[in-house]
Order: C-alpha cells, then structure tokens, then sequence
C-alpha cells in the first residue's frame, strides 16, 4: 500500500502501515503501553498514566520551570469566550535541554507511536498556565479544530498532557469528552480569541458521553486523540495550575501546507534517562519560541513579558 503523504521523507516501513486504523494495535515494540491500553485509547480516545514521570523527574522539569525566565517572558494570553485570559508559551523545536528530554524521550515517543501505530515526530511543545485564583477558560474545542487548517490531512495526531503540579476540577485541570475522538472533527470557529468547537454540537454531545477530568498528580499524563474534545475552567484555587503539553504528528500525515508548526523532521529519540541527565539544562534565551503573530488560529493575544 502507498504511504499517505508520500512526499514525507519518513522510512519505508510506514508504506505498510494503513493509519486509517492505526489505533487498533501497536506495531512499537519498545513501547512500554500494553495492548489493554492502546485498546483503551481506541475507544475512549484518551489514556491516563499515573506516574508516568517520577517526582525527582517533576522536580527538575518545576525547577527549570520557575528559573527558566524566557518561558514567562515569551508567554502570551488568549482570551476567552467571558474575557479571561489563559496563558501558554509555545515552541516547535523540541530542543536539547531538559523540557526537550521530557518531549524526546522513549516514554513519550514509544507512547505516542504506539497509540498512533507508526513513526510520529515533534510537532510542537507548550506550557500552559493558570496562576492562582486566575487564569480563563479554555473553551471547549478538538486540537484538530486547530491542526486540520494547518494542512494535516489526516487526524493521525495526539497531545500529551503531563500534570506539573496537583490538578483537580478547583484549580481548572484538563477535562475530556470519552470516545469523542469518534464524532470526527466539529465545525470549529471562533470563541473568544481561541478557536472553539461548535457549542451547539458541544452541548449535544455533553448530554450524552461522559465528561471526565484529568484530577491529577505531578508527573501523571494524559495521552489524548486530536479529535477528542476537551476544555478546562479558570483556577479557584490559590494553587497554580500548570500543564506541559507535547503534541506529536504521525510522520507520514506531513502537513500540505506550510505554516507555523513544522513538517516532518526526524525525532532524535532520547533513552528515558536522559531527563536527568540533564538536571538545571535550560535553552533559555536560546529557544525559539512560537511569536503568537504568526499563529493564524488564535485571533488575538496579548503578550506578557
Ligand atoms: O491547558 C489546558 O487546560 C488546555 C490547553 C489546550 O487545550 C490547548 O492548548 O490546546
């Protein structure tokens, strides 16, 4: 069978993967997702794992996090649709420091190539932040809604979501629809400065799945289909609340177009190790991160530094 996006410089061996039904089954051997898991991801278009990363891993990733100065620099906020505001900084090229190992490394990647059943590369890199008794909505939407304008043709993609510090429904964690991944990709349009899903259609779903949050502890993760909707409410609490999310594409869904996240580039795979071997790395001033200008799918911000 022909590669889908064959112009895509991917190895060969993703010319005998069909990705239509690439969740139904790994073809990662090194992934550590057992096939109950992949199954589970299949179906409910998300997977949660507990401890994924250990706590000395999410101390390092909290230090680097608070001493990092240009990642607060360069962030920016998107309002909502009441007029709060979310912050996020962004970046495409996954680096070689320590935010770079936690997005390089076999956990991650094996993960990743598991669910989506073949090669996948590093499409991009975000921290999102909700400081506390602060931050807004992130109205309901597909990552999807957004990607799928950037030419990625098909929705052979996925975020995970890495809790960087204790999240519940109080201080605005992530929050998904189960098996919403299935309902294809809903007309998205704009809420707020954001680009949101349809709310009528959001509605009607609610009343019937299942909504499910991600309630959890630094170092747990959410693996979750670009298709699959989700949201998160502005932080009550007088906690932070802070999400790393790493997105991945299937390396031969190279994107049609060119735009502001990057098309195929090989991933250089990290051992799992690798995150502590490099305790206090931090690119610093050295990262280039997304300038929000460039970004054609959100439709304001406001820079914060
Ligand atoms: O930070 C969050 O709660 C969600 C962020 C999100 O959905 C996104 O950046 O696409």
């Amino acid at each position: 069978m022909a590669a889908r996006g064959a112009r895509s410089a991917a190895p060969d061996f993703h010319a005998e993967v069909d990705m239509s039904h690439a969740v139904s089954h790994s073809i990662v051997p090194e992934s550590t997702l057992r096939t109950s898991e992949v199954e589970a991801f299949a179906r409910d278009g998300f997977l949660i794992k507990r401890g994924l990363f250990a706590r000395d891993e999410m101390r390092l990733l909290d230090e680097a996090f608070v001493g990092d100065r240009a990642m607060h620099r360069r962030a920016y906020a998107v309002a909502d649709d009441a007029g709060a505001s979310t912050e996020i900084a962004l970046w495409n090229d996954p680096g070689d420091d320590l935010f770079g190992a936690f997005a390089r490394c076999a956990r991650m990647v094996r993960g990743a190539e598991a669910l989506l059943g073949g090669e996948v590369y590093h499409y991009h890199s975000k921290i999102t932040m909700k400081p506390p008794g602060g931050g807004g909505t992130w109205n309901w939407h597909q990552d999807y809604g957004y990607w799928y304008k950037n030419g990625c043709l098909y929705p052979d993609m996925l975020t995970v979501a890495v809790a960087m510090n204790a999240a519940n429904r109080e201080n605005g964690c992530l929050e998904v629809i189960r098996g919403s991944h299935r309902l294809g990709r809903i007309e998205h349009g704009q809420v707020g400065s954001q680009t949101g899903a349809d709310p009528e259609r959001v509605r009607a779903v609610l009343e019937r799945s299942e909504r499910v949050a991600f309630e959890a502890e630094p170092g747990d993760v959410m693996f979750f289909h670009c298709n699959t909707l989700h949201t998160s409410a502005p932080n009550r609490s007088q906690r932070p609340r802070d999400l790393f999310l790493i997105a991945y594409n299937a390396a031969a869904n190279d994107p049609c177009l060119p735009h502001h996240h990057p098309g195929y580039t090989k991933l250089d795979v990290l051992p799992d190790d690798a995150i502590r071997a490099r305790a206090g790395v931090w690119a610093g001033e050295s990262r280039v991160f997304l300038d929000p200008a460039e970004d054609k799918s959100i439709y304001g911000f406001r820079r914060l530094g």
